[in-house]
């Protein structure tokens, strides 16, 4: 189990946002944020809805004194306890439309935030977050949850270190069925806000797991976008947005990528995969598996790496992501738990006094939120466009 956080010597203290009733991804961050026992969740305003959010508090065990009507009364209360009393981090776990005003109040009152995707609204917003972010001096991380098994790590640091020669191709996937029919007029929350373009944004399916896809392919291969051509699309009769689309992208280095999400293929589950061909190997995933990894060389025998923080072919970045020896399965809670475990080291760095490098983390960072509304912003004009070729480089991204 891990300390107590090192020199800070004690643990984070969390607030959520969002997670009320009916609520899905914020008791998935309420879970993994305390894993590994460096963090305890003391705060809440769990909905939009005052009532709501204080009768959502004991689910999640926050006492009554700190389940707040909304999230100025929570940074308003917070700020006046004192220092060894009063939150460290702020998650946000609300539908997307609502993220930067949090996120914004939040971290210009001091605090750390841990954001969940997509990280705003839309590219206007995620830019000026940036300078907000900046100027907070704060940790802050976006929960692209997918970046944190250990396989995908190992897989990353494979790649960085040219195991797999120069990568030229990526394949990323996320199919998806629960959307086959109109779910959100029958009122189901989840589906309600996604395919509401007033609380989504600009795009439904990409915006809402094609930016995951988008996301893994940049943080496995490291890659560079050039450009980006792509067709969405509104299968279902009656949906305003998206619910299924392809991209093409030319990266910089002459290599070629795909993104492919659907919320509409029968009998599809929650079907992250990524495929990436290098000059040296290729390798292969699927987040419903996750704890196999395949790699492949002409003439050589496929080689399946299992999830082994003891196996000589596990690198560093792999076993720190690891919690449990081969065979007993990791999977999406730890995954999430990593995410915010990387934050943590930021976070009890900032509390010590100390500085860290804010772009290049392990997590992903603001800059990857803006690099994920660029996508999404590009994806809807190009597709509006007829599949126009347009540009995918943004100068906030990680290069
Ligand atoms: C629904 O598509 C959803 O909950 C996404 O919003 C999450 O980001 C994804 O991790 C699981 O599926």
């Amino acid at each position: 189990m891990e300390t107590t956080n090192g020199a800070l010597n004690r643990k984070l203290r969390m607030a959520l946002v969002g997670g009320g009733q009916g609520a899905f991804i914020g008791r998935v961050h309420a879970t993994a944020a305390v894993l590994d026992n460096r963090a305890e969740l003391v705060a809440g305003a769990l909905s939009s809805d005052p009532v709501k959010a204080k009768a959502s508090a004991p689910a999640y065990d926050i006492k009554p004194n700190r389940a707040y009507g909304s999230v100025q009364e929570m940074i308003d209360k917070e700020l006046k306890l004192p220092a060894d009393q009063r939150i460290d981090f702020v998650t946000v776990a609300t539908p997307n439309h609502t993220h930067f005003p949090i996120a914004k109040a939040a971290l210009e009152a001091g605090f750390n935030v841990i954001c969940d995707k997509p990280m705003t609204f839309d590219l206007a917003q995620a830019e000026e977050l940036v300078n907000v972010v900046a100027k907070s001096g704060a940790v802050f991380a976006v929960t692209h949850n997918y970046t944190g098994y250990p396989l995908v790590r190992m897989a990353r640091q494979m790649i960085l270190d040219g195991e797999l020669g120069e990568i030229q191709a990526v394949r990323s996937c996320y199919i998806q069925g629960w959307l086959r029919t109109r779910l959100e007029s029958s009122d189901q929350k989840q589906a309600a806000w996604r395919t509401d373009p007033a609380k989504s944004g600009a795009a439904g399916c990409f915006g809402d797991i094609a930016t995951h896809a988008y996301n893994l392919a940049r943080y496995m291969t490291g890659l560079i976008p050039a450009d980006v051509s792509c067709n969405l699309k509104t299968f279902e009769p009656g949906r305003q947005l998206d619910d299924y689309g392809h991209a093409v992208i030319r990266f910089e280095n002459g290599g070629f990528g795909t993104v492919t999400a659907s919320q509409i293929s029968h009998g599809r589950e929650n079907d992250v995969s990524i495929e990436i061909d290098g000059t040296k190997g290729a390798i292969q995933w699927r987040q419903e598996e996750p704890n196999v990894l395949t790699l492949r060389r002409n003439g050589h025998p496929h080689a399946l790496y299992t999830r082994d923080p003891n196996a000589p072919y596990m690198n560093d970045s792999g076993k720190a992501a690891c919690r449990l020896p081969a065979g007993h399965p990791e999977a999406f809670f730890e995954a999430f738990a990593n995410v915010y475990r990387s934050a943590y080291d930021d976070i009890v760095t900032r509390a010590t006094g100390g500085t860290w490098d804010k772009l290049n983390t392990v997590y992903p960072n603001v800059n990857d939120g803006v690099e994920g509304m660029y996508f999404i912003q590009q994806c809807v004009n190009s597709s509006n466009e007829n599949g126009a070729w347009l540009p995918l480089k943004h100068k906030l991204a990680r290069q």
